[in-house]
Parts: structure tokens; sequence; C-alpha cells
């Protein structure tokens, strides 16, 4: 039971870079056979900004138990000025030069963006995997996943994103990955959890399509795929619940479909990791794979740290 639990921690947060690494090459491979193929050539698959970030929501798990928003700033900001190039938007480095150079707090900083409303990119949603893992049982799921958007995300929809990746994480480690798996009950908990309108809408639309049978690049054009949060992360969702018995098959449809690439393939591939487990993500991909060895110690820790719950 144990082992099978840390296979899904690590399954999602390989799942997660692997996405990302993948998605990341299919800005320019932008068919199947072109990026299999670039994939193979391929030494190292190198993950962005997403994961970096996730792992520095795993790491300030592991080191202090919570995701304050002070603390984990200070981790963010310190991971990105020692790897400046793994392709970060303008938020977030505009928040830790404010930060640094002003000393006022990073949730105040990340406020005072785009009109004094915050930032509604997927950022708080596209690294908020290990939150779902780590409070997976926790009745304060959603409030740990806003918290830990808020050094750079405090926009109403890049908070409700966070918590919607986040619970779509804990879902998935919860359900028996042999079983019948059910696009319209994952979904409808989802919409459930939502507290907003846009995401609420959103994802019944998504449930919609999968039912309905529409194409992949219909659903895509549907829900949107764009950097902003409430535009990617439903058709990442729709990835999932559509091909939830391959991880390879959700991150072709994540990432083959335009649009901000590399944040779909992460954000899918953290849910599908989670529920497949480690052990189904594809070999070739998984050998190539940038600091692996990190990302299965992290998820190691997490699991033995586990709030009470
Ligand atoms: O959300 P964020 O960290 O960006 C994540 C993306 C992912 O695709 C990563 O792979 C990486 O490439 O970056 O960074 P932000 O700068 O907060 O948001 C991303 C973009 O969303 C911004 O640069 C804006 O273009 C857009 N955006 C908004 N536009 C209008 N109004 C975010 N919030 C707003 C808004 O309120
Ligand atoms: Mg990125
Ligand atoms: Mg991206």
């Amino acid at each position: 039971m144990q082992s099978t639990l840390l296979s899904r921690f690590t399954g999602c947060l390989i799942g997660e870079a692997l996405g990302d690494a993948v998605g990341e090459l299919a800005f320019s491979a932008r068919t199947r056979d072109l990026l299999d193929s670039e994939v193979e050539k391929a030494e190292l698959l190198r993950y962005t900004d997403d994961t970096a970030m996730a792992l520095g929501i795993a790491q300030c798990l592991v080191e202090s138990g919570s995701v304050a928003p002070e603390p984990l700033g200070r981790i963010f900001h310190a991971n990105y000025s020692r790897e400046p190039w793994r392709g970060y938007a303008s938020g977030p480095p505009s928040i830790f030069a404010r930060v640094q150079a002003v000393g006022i707090k990073y949730s105040e900083a990340a406020s005072a963006l785009f009109g004094g409303r915050g930032s509604f990119g997927n950022g708080s949603a596209m690294r908020v995997a290990p939150v779902g893992l780590f409070y997976h049982k926790s009745p304060e799921l959603y409030e740990r996943a806003c918290e830990s958007a808020m050094p750079t995300h405090t926009h109403p929809l890049a908070l409700d994103g966070a918590a919607v990746q986040a619970k779509a994480v804990a879902l998935a480690i919860g359900l028996p990955p042999g079983g019948a798996f059910s696009p319209r009950s994952f979904l409808e908990a989802l919409e459930g959890f939502a507290r907003t309108t846009e995401f609420r809408s959103k994802i019944r639309l998504a449930l919609d399509l999968i039912l309905s049978g529409a194409s992949d690049p219909d659903a895509a054009r549907t829900l949107g795929k764009s950097v902003a949060v409430h535009e990617s992360l439903p058709f990442s969702l729709y990835s999932f619940a559509k091909y939830p018995a391959s991880f390879r098959e959700c991150i072709y449809c994540a990432v083959l479909n335009g649009g901000d690439r590399d944040t779909m393939g992460a954000m899918a591939g953290a849910i599908s990791g989670a529920y497949l487990g480690v052990a189904s993500l594809p070999g070739e991909w998984r050998e190539k794979l940038e600091n692996s060895v990190l990302f299965s110690e992290l998820a190691a820790s997490l699991m033995h740290n586990l709030p009470l719950s």
C-alpha cells in the first residue's frame, strides 16, 4: 500500500516534469511523429519554470511543512536567481526584482501586477501539484493551494485555478489506476470544488466535450489554450479525463493542440502520473529526464512528512 502511494507521488512529480519537457519540445515539433523523433534525438529532457517552481513548493513543504507565502517566495526567488534561463514569464521575475529593490512582501508585490488585481497567468496552477500530494487527505487543501499561489499570483482566478489543479492531483491519488475511470465523476467533483463561475462552467464544458465526442482540436479551441489559467487548465483537465489510461496519449493531447504547450503538458502530466504511478510512464522518456533522482527523493520526503489528517 505504502509503495503504491509512493509510486503515485513519484509519478506525479516525474509526470509533471516529463509533460513540461516534452511540451516544450512540441513548440517546434508540432506533430506526433516530429515530437517522437525530437524526444528520441534529445540527450536530456529539460524541464522549464513550471517544474522548477513545483520543485520549489516541494522543497518548502519538506523543509517547513507549510507553503507560507513569504518563505515560499524566498525559495522561488533563490531558485530563479540560480536558474533564470528556465523560461519564466514576466510576472515572477518582476516581483522578485521589486521585493529586492523595495523590501516589500512577495504577495504585496504580486498583488500590484496587472492593474492591481494580480496575475491570472497559469503560474500558480502549473506548480501546485506537490500541494495536492501533501494535502491530498486534508480539509485544508483549497486554502493551502491558495496560499502557495500568493507569492506571485493573487488574482481570484489564479487562486481558484491553483485549488482546482491541486484537487485534481489529490483525486487522482485516491482512484484505483486499473479500475473504471469516470470522466463524469472526476470532472463533476472538480466542478463542485471550484469556487469561481468561470472555472465551474469551463469544467462542465470540458465534460460536455468529452461526452459529445468532440475532436481534441475542437475542444482546445472551445476551452482555450492560452497562458490564462482559465483556458489552459480546463484543457489540461480535458486531456487527462479523455485519456486516463495512457500517460503518452494524455500528453500528446495536452501538447499537440497549440497554445501553452509546456504548461498544459506539466498540468496534465502531474495528474496522469499521480493516477497511473511512475512505472506506467514511458521508460524511454523517464531515462532522459534531467535531475530525475531529485524527483524521486522529494516524492519520498513529501510522503514521509504528510500532515496528520
Ligand atoms: O503565470 P506566470 O508564471 O506564467 C506562466 C507561463 C507558463 O506558460 C510558463 O511555462 C512560462 O512560460 O510562463 O507569469 P505571469 O507573467 O504572471 O502571467 C503570464 C502572462 O499572462 C502575462 O505575461 C500576461 O501576458 C498574462 N496575464 C494577464 N494579462 C492580462 N491581464 C496574466 N495576468 C493578466 C491579467 O490580469
Ligand atoms: Mg514553462
Ligand atoms: Mg508554458
